[in-house]
């Protein structure tokens, strides 16, 4: 036992009498421990040991193949009030699901080992941090978490002999039984339940369920905020760092973002690029009044497919050791591990992510998963930033929203306001595209992109973002709106993307030190073409300017879009995002 804290004890026994383990073993951290539970999942076949000399520490983990993402409708957040979940979750009453749930963890872990993991989200020791305590029977959520978090004992003393404050996370994989598969949040109790999955998604529950579902309704009640964005810094040549956070839907190239290298133009003068996070934020007033971000995770949870050494050199650099994949392809040649995209050269001798041997040259079939991962430490990346640790964050200078549009959004624009920013985020939208199944061109909207993650009702979300701003006051980030997908009449991406976005975020922090002036447009600010900077591109300035063009029909139609998607929310909207709406119709006209 790690602790004496009585409410970690009696609740932990509580649940230990309910799945019934043979044994119950505590997770200290130690690298012996832990050494120990790789050589047991090896030898029982739940991991498989890679090329030791190319790939050292590295594991290969199947999952069934009926669980290979998350489930949005078989999510809940169990508030006491439906109305408090909101239009866009799932709910369930929460004494109707824990009877539910309660007797399908009934004995669960007969047979099985229940595995105590306390963990911090947060570097320990920061304010920003907060303790959670993941039971589970699966040794790969062991070793998943203890990349994705700082797990052992450190993580109890951050929680102290009498405090409260702690998630309870229960999971078990139990049979893996997609029908009875459930992940379920109970805000008011800390509360986490997860069964019948063994994906990451599902059962890292320090990530999605943990540090955005629970931890947005903590920041509600506690007047702090839990985003899914990305951290970066930029460092001119004068070593000043400046941060940005920035949210985007699945599929928009948020971890490329994060771990971007800049063009060679900046790199020449000394402008370098800082990762600070590539999911998650969690950011708070500081003492100088300040929006700070730290990053919760200690690792990346990354989609594999189409990572490569051209698309994201440092998030490939940092999967080369003590690396765990997840539904990859096995090279057999030199046991290591392959996916699409990662190059030109499928290996011909190969195991496919269901375990079936498979040709990459003959086989028309997918050697890894489309949502195969890689779970890497963040010190492996090369441009880890230096503040990666810091208990106090980092400042934010600038939100950044973005989605995948064709036509509708420019480049960059800039709102006109924090209110303003709100309303930019909370229309926030993509395109789906011919890569998913389904109609191409259809608009999702996502707000923040928290659609899926939001903890309670995104009505009342909108409102604190709109109280947040009023704390901040002069001090708050401004906030602005990206596309990197603009498409010409062919259908042909426009703007380059990758490294040079950097381009368009140094007109960002351009305009957050008031360096730039800018074009007054009816959506927002946008930068004078000539400000975007193409030195070294093979695009000109009658390109940007085609990138910033707003078609005011379209976004008339838009504000269509926007009204409807509003509607849901009835009397939770609130006021001033109607107001920010009129205002749109207004300027359009
Ligand atoms: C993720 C997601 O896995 O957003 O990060 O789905
Ligand atoms: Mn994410």
């Amino acid at each position: 036992m790690l602790t004496s804290n009585k409410n970690v004890l009696n609740w932990v026994d509580e649940m230990v009498s309910l799945c019934k383990p043979d044994k119950v073993v505590w997770i200290d951290g130690s690298e012996e421990q832990l050494d120990d539970l790789i050589k047991r999942a090896i030898e029982s076949g739940e991991l498989i040991e890679l090329n030791q000399e190319k790939l050292p520490g590295c594991l290969l983990h199947r999952t069934k193949q009926n669980d290979v993402a998350r489930v949005e409708d078989r999510t809940f957040i169990c508030s006491e009030k439906k109305e408090d979940a909101g239009p866009t979750n799932n709910w369930c009453d929460p004494k109707e699901m824990y009877g539910k749930l309660t007797p399908m963890f009934d004995g669960v872990m007969n047979g099985r080992i229940m595995y105590v993991i306390p963990y911090s989200m947060g570097p320990i020791g920061s304010p920003l941090a907060k303790v959670g305590i993941e039971l589970t029977d699966s040794i790969y959520v062991v070793l998943n978490m203890n990349i994705m978090t700082r797990i052992g004992k450190a993580a109890f003393e951050n929680l102290g002999d009498v405090s409260n404050d702690f998630v309870r996370g229960l999971h078990s994989k139990a049979d893996i039984n997609p029908d009875k598969r459930y992940i379920v949040h109970f805000p008011q109790d800390n509360t986490i339940w997860s069964i019948n999955s063994g994906y990451g998604g599902n059962v890292l529950l320090g990530k999605k369920c943990f540090a955005l579902r629970i931890a947005s309704y903590q920041g509600k009640n506690e007047g702090w905020i839990a985003e899914h964005m990305l951290i970066v810094g930029i460092e001119n040549p004068k070593g000043e760092v400046k941060y940005i956070a920035a949210a985007f839907p699945s599929a928009c190239g948020k971890t490329n973002l994060a771990m971007l290298i800049p063009p060679e133009i900046y790199r020449k003068k000394g402008y370098k690029v800082w990762t600070i996070g590539d999911d998650i934020a969690w950011i708070k007033p500081g003492k100088d009044g300040r929006l700070y971000a730290i990053n919760p995770e200690n690792g990346f949870f990354g989609v594999a497919p189409g990572t490569s050494e051209k698309s994201n050199f440092n998030a490939l650099e940092s999967t080369k050791k003590n690396t765990i994949f997840t539904n990859v392809c096995q090279n057999l040649d030199d046991n290591t591990v392959w996916w699409e995209g990662l190059d030109k050269n499928p290996p011909e001798h190969a195991v496919d992510w269901t375990g079936k041997p498979w040709n990459g040259k003959t086989d028309n079939t997918k050697g890894a998963h489309p949502n195969s991962r890689f779970t890497a430490p963040a010190k492996n990346c090369p441009c880890i930033s230096p503040e990666f640790d810091n208990p106090e964050g980092v400042p934010i200078s600038a939100f950044v929203f973005g989605g995948r549009r064709a036509k509708t959004a420019p480049l960059v624009y800039q709102s006109f306001d924090w209110n303003h920013g709100v309303f930019v985020g909370a229309t926030m939208a993509s395109e789906t595209t011919a890569a998913a199944a389904g109609e191409v061109g259809v608009v999702r909207r996502d707000p923040m992109a928290m659609l899926p993650f939001c903890g309670y009702n995104m009505g009342d979300y909108f409102k604190h973002w709109f109280d947040i701003g009023k704390i901040v006051g002069d001090k708050a980030p401004k906030i602005f709106n990206v596309n990197w997908f603009r498409t010409d009449d062919d259908g042909k991406f426009i703007w380059p993307g990758f490294g040079d976005n950097m381009r368009v975020l140094m007109w960002i922090l351009d305009r957050c030190e008031n360096n730039v002036d800018a074009n007054k447009t009816p959506i927002g600010y946008e930068p004078k073409p000539e400000d975007i900077n193409i030195e070294g591109l093979d695009i000109d300035t009658k390109t940007i300017e085609d990138l910033l063009f707003v078609d005011k029909d379209l976004w008339k139609n838009e504000t269509k879009g926007i009204a409807e998607f509003f509607d849901m929310f009835g009397d939770k909207l609130p006021k001033e995002m109607k107001t920010q709406l009129e205002n749109l119709k207004e300027r359009l006209k």
